[in-house]
């Protein structure tokens, strides 16, 4: 690859193992809008996902492959998603025609032999085929067949395109096994938060692509609380099942990160820079004359001489020198938060789910569920504001249902009605939660100052799951008393706490509103307990404005 300048040599000195990738132009981050998935009833599809009949996009995409690896070589990576041994991981393999998603998935995943020792004799492991084509984006497309666990993917080397272990595979098509098995696959970062006893308390949460998963999956807690540490097992993916104590058990399926580069510095996230400093593929990201990897928010200034993304001169009226959607692809076992429990079979016990969105206004910082049903609907009616993770416009509000509109590999309104079916299993349900770090005054400036002091919001939930801490009722959940949230060592003002913490009751009115035309897209599908939580939280909100 290097030969081939389909990677570039980093400083191996500073980055032992280290390569840069840029990827064409205009393949750069996923590609929503040619996402299909393929079954033969459309509603199986369900109205947020784009379909098509498995017969014709087998049509489409036959002569797009016809001949599209002649003269490459072809790659057959087998490879395991979940701890080795455990009855809850799953094969899969990938057919590529691109050595960079194979070496992409030596990072991501638990590739080769691990995967066929695992496999044995059995039949059962998802396949993916996978070729570069012509990179062009008319020809483009990801098509999942949920029937056959099957992934075509062409024309794309990027991501969750290309990666089929990924979003194809560990989102998309396993999220239609776990329904049929009994079991999520969700769009969540784990972690364990040990607190100065050494008891470790699990917690998953969901948020949409680049909203700051692996900074919170690998966050370092401030001086206010010394003894406290977080443990990483996962950044991006949890499969969750129902344990025999009745409570909810998380494995993380992937082996690796692959994060956004962009933001990601000695002062955000140190973890992730001592995680990504060998072993590890940049993608997009700039480069130094002395070939250090640079992008914004890394920490330094632009030196002189700087290459940007597409290997261009870098000066400051070229914009971003690094892609907003650059990644380091960095193997998870280097991480030095890493938890031991990453290749523990049996996975570990999750006390609370976090659902999290990117929400300038309205939103609060933090609050919880009455319950399990209510729990499902604050994920289900999650908003939040795009980024860059995903072509198109960004900063635009959409619904985001558990952070799975784009991976929901079925109706959404049928993963809704196994989110509620699956509360009714749980004799321990974890307690569920909203969070948003996002909240701007009105100059646009952050309320909440975020990255390691989000152990403070954690900390409040971890008491609220043991049956602790003190939280007001109001109408749209259960929200944290200020004089219960630790906040030593922060200066907030009373105004901005305020501001953080209340519910801006006329605005929420408008927000139900939106929630509601979601829902009704859905029609009968919509599963009938969370239209009931919609009009309890109108209904109670009308009693307080009255
Ligand atoms: O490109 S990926 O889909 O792998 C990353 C993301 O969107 O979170
Ligand atoms: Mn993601």
């Amino acid at each position: 690859m290097v030969r081939s300048r389909t990677l570039l040599e980093l400083n191996q000195q500073a980055y032992p193992g280290c390569f840069l990738h840029r990827s064409n132009p205009n393949d750069v981050a996923r590609t929503e809008h040619l996402t299909f998935i393929c079954t033969e009833d459309r509603e199986d599809a369900g109205p947020t996902n784009n379909w098509m009949a498995p017969a014709d996009a087998r049509g489409r995409l036959e002569p797009l492959f016809r001949g599209s690896m002649r003269g490459r070589t072809m790659y057959v990576v087998p490879y395991l998603m979940g701890p080795a041994g455990s009855p809850f991981s799953r094969v899969g393999v990938e057919l590529t025609d691109s050595p960079y998603v194979v070496a992409s998935l030596r990072v991501m995943t638990r590739m080769g032999r691990v995967a066929t020792e695992q496999l044995g004799t059995s039949e059962m492991f998802a396949p993916g085929l996978h070729s570069l084509g012509d990179l062009d984006p008319e020809r483009r497309f990801i098509m999942h067949f949920p029937r056959e666990r099957l992934v075509w993917s062409i024309g794309s080397g990027y991501g969750g395109n290309a990666l089929l272990s990924k979003k194809c595979f560990a989102l998309r098509i396993a999220g239609v096994m776990a329904r049929e098995e009994g079991w999520l696959a969700e769009h969540m970062l784990i972690v364990g938060i040990e607190d100065p006893t050494g008891r470790i308390t699990y917690v998953t949460a969901a948020f949409p692509s680049a909203c700051g998963k692996t900074n919170l999956a690998m966050l370092i807690p401030p001086a206010a609380f010394e003894g406290y540490k977080v443990w990483t097992v996962g950044d991006d993916i949890a499969w969750l099942r129902v344990g025999d104590d009745g409570r909810l058990w998380a494995i993380n399926p992937e082996a690796g990160f692959f994060g956004v580069a962009p933001g990601t510095g000695p002062k955000s996230n140190p973890n992730a820079m001592a995680t990504l400093d060998r072993n590890s593929l940049l993608t997009n990201v700039a480069m130094t004359p002395d070939r250090l990897p640079w992008w914004e928010g890394i920490g330094t200034e632009p030196p002189p001489g700087l290459i940007d993304w597409q290997g261009r001169a870098w000066s400051a009226k070229n914009g971003k020198a690094a892609h907003p959607n650059s990644r380091f692809t960095t193997p998870a076992k280097q991480c030095p938060t890493i938890s031991p429990a990453l290749d523990d079979p049996k996975g570990v016990p999750i006390s609370a789910i976090i659902f999290g969105g990117r929400r300038a206004r309205l939103t609060p910082l933090v609050y919880q569920s009455r319950d399990w049903e209510h729990g499902v609907f604050l994920g289900a009616s999650m908003g939040s504001e795009t980024t860059a993770a995903a072509t198109g416009a960004v900063g635009v509000l959409r619904r985001d249902p558990m952070a799975m509109l784009p991976f929901c590999g079925y109706n959404t309104a049928d993963y809704f009605a196994h989110w509620l079916a699956m509360g009714r299993r749980l004799t321990h349900p974890p307690a569920i939660f909203t969070v948003n770090w996002f909240r701007t005054d009105s100059d646009g400036k952050f309320l909440w100052p975020g990255f390691g002091e989000n152990i403070r919001v954690l900390d409040w939930i971890i008491r609220r799951s043991r049956g602790e801490g003190i939280a007001i009722t109001t109408p749209i959940g259960l929200l944290p008393a200020v004089r219960d949230l630790n906040l030593e060592g922060l200066a907030l003002t009373d105004k901005t706490l305020a501001e953080l913490l209340s519910p801006d009751i006329p605005a929420w009115n408008a927000e139900l509103d939106e929630q509601e035309r979601f829902f009704k897209q859905f029609g009968s599908r919509m599963p009938q307990g969370l239209i009931n939580q919609l009009s309890d939280v109108r209904t109670q909100l009308n009693r307080v404005a009255d």
